[in-house]
This record gives structure tokens, sequence and C-alpha cells, in this order.
């Protein structure tokens, strides 16, 4: 079976102690870390897929999401660059309620790699703690919140205000998630939304340019 095969299967399977080795093996059979990530983010969609049908629980999901952590950090040299100017603090994490941080760690990897610091607040972040965040961190420009359940979507809608109405100034914020749209994030009155990581980056600097 071709590695980056092993590396879907092992993901899905939530093989955590087999994962790196294999997708190091994929990188060396000559794929690239875009082809190995999109595999990685292929099984989390049959994951995904299977906890709706009822055939896994949420230990088996947790388990693949710990297994695909491992494959991302293999993988993060490979994704990443070295950005030459600073474009300022990005404040990112995950709204309250919500605890998926793949996502949102693959932005933070690739908005840090487009050139920002990045202060991460992990996930289940209350509206205030952005508030405290973007006051203790000199020279915020970006704040980056990411929200992945539909029942989660309210919390983003309160983070963003909270942060708008704290009356701070000097950065704009993103968001994103699978259930966040652009006509969501206008609604809510985010300056910018991104679909996936690497339109993430690429909003990340036009928005603070
Ligand atoms: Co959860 N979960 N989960 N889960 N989980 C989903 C999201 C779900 C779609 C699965 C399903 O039912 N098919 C479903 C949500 C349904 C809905 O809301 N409509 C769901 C559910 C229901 C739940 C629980 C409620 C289950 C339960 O307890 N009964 C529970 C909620 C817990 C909570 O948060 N309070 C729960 C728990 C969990 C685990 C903890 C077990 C685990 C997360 C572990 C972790 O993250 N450390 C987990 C997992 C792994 C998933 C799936 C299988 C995979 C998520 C993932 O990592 N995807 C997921 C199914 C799926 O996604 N298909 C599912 C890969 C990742 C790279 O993609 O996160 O979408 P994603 O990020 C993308 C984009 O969305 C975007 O870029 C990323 C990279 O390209 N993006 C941004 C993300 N953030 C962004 C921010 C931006 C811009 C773009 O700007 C700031």
């Amino acid at each position: 079976m071709a590695k980056v095969n092993e590396v879907k299967i092992s993901v899905e399977m939530g093989k955590t102690k087999i994962v790196p080795g294999l997708v190091q093996a994929a990188l060396d059979e000559g794929n690239t870390a875009k082809e190995l990530l999109q595999a990685m983010v292929d099984s989390m969609s049959v994951v995904g897929d299977k906890f709706s049908a009822g055939e896994i629980y949420v230990p088996e999901m947790l388990l693949a999401a710990k297994a695909m952590a491992k494959g991302v950090e293999v993988l993060k040299p490979h994704l990443t660059g070295d950005a030459s100017a600073s474009l300022g603090t990005c404040v990112i994490g995950t709204v309250a309620g919500d605890l998926h941080d793949i996502g949102k760690n693959l932005v933070g990897m690739m908005i840090e790699s487009a050139g920002f610091d990045m202060v991460d607040l992990g996930v289940d972040v209350p509206a205030s703690k952005w508030v405290e965040a973007i006051k203790e961190n000199g020279n915020v420009t970006l704040v980056a919140c990411s929200g992945l359940l539909t029942t989660t979507m309210p919390a983003l809608k309160e983070a963003v205000q909270t942060i708008k109405e704290s009356g701070l100034t000097g950065f704009k914020i993103i968001v994103g998630g699978a259930p966040v749209t652009q006509a969501y994030a206008n609604e809510i009155g985010a300056d910018g939304y991104a679909g996936d990581a690497g339109s993430a980056a690429i909003k990340a600097k036009e928005l603070v340019n």
C-alpha cells in the first residue's frame, strides 16, 4: 500500500504511535507535505462521517485527532516558511464551549509563517479572555477566532462583539471554522473570513497591510 494511504488509514484508526513514522516515510517517498496534510484532513472527514453514522464514538474521534496532531508535527517544518518582516502579533484561539483545535493550530501555523508573532489562547476561550490578551500583548494587529460547532457560532459572535465593544483598536478580526461562512462573518462584524489555513494566512496579510 502506498505510504500516503497508510497515513490516511492510520489517522482514521487513531494509531498515534505509528503516524509520525509513516508521515516521514511518505515524505521520503516523495509525497508533498500538502498532499499528506490533505490525506489527513480527508481522514478526519471519514471519522466525522462515521461519528455521525453512530459507527464510532467520541473516544475514537479523539484518538484520530491526536494521531493527526502527531502527523502535523512532522509536517510543520515542510509547511511553514521563514517570514522576513514582522506583521505584529496575532492572538488566536477557539471560542468558548468549543474544544476543537486541529484546524486552529493549522491556521496558527500558517499565519505564523506569514510573519506574525503568535499568542495561542488554546480552546474554550471566553469572550473576555480575548480582550485581556489584546491588552496584555503589545502590538496586536490580528485576532483570529476559530469555531467548529454550529452550537458555538453564537460564541463566535459574542467574541467578535465583545472585542469590538472593548474600544481597543489597531487590529483586525478574522474568523473561520467548518460551519462559518463569509456571510456569517459579515453578519457578526468580523473584518475577514477564510475557509482554510492557507487562505487564512493570505487573508491575514491582506488585512494588516
Ligand atoms: Co467533534 N465534531 N465534537 N470532536 N469533530 C465535528 C466538528 C463534527 C462535524 C463531527 C460530525 O458529527 N460529523 C460535529 C459538529 C457538528 C455540528 O456542529 N454541526 C462534532 C461534534 C458533534 C462534536 C461533539 C459535540 C461530540 C459529542 O460530544 N457528542 C463534541 C463537542 C466538544 C466541544 O467542542 N465542546 C466533539 C468533540 C470532538 C473531539 C474532542 C473528540 C475531537 C476534537 C479534538 C481536537 O480538536 N483536539 C473531535 C473531532 C476530531 C472532530 C472531527 C472528526 C474532526 C475535526 C478536525 O480536526 N478536522 C469533526 C468532523 C470533521 O471535521 N469533518 C468533528 C480537521 C481540521 C483540519 O479541519 O477543524 O475544519 P477543521 O479546520 C479547517 C477549516 O475549518 C479552517 O481551516 C482549517 C484547516 O484548513 N479553519 C479556519 C478552522 N478554524 C479557522 C479559523 C480561521 C480560518 C479558517 O480564521 C481564524
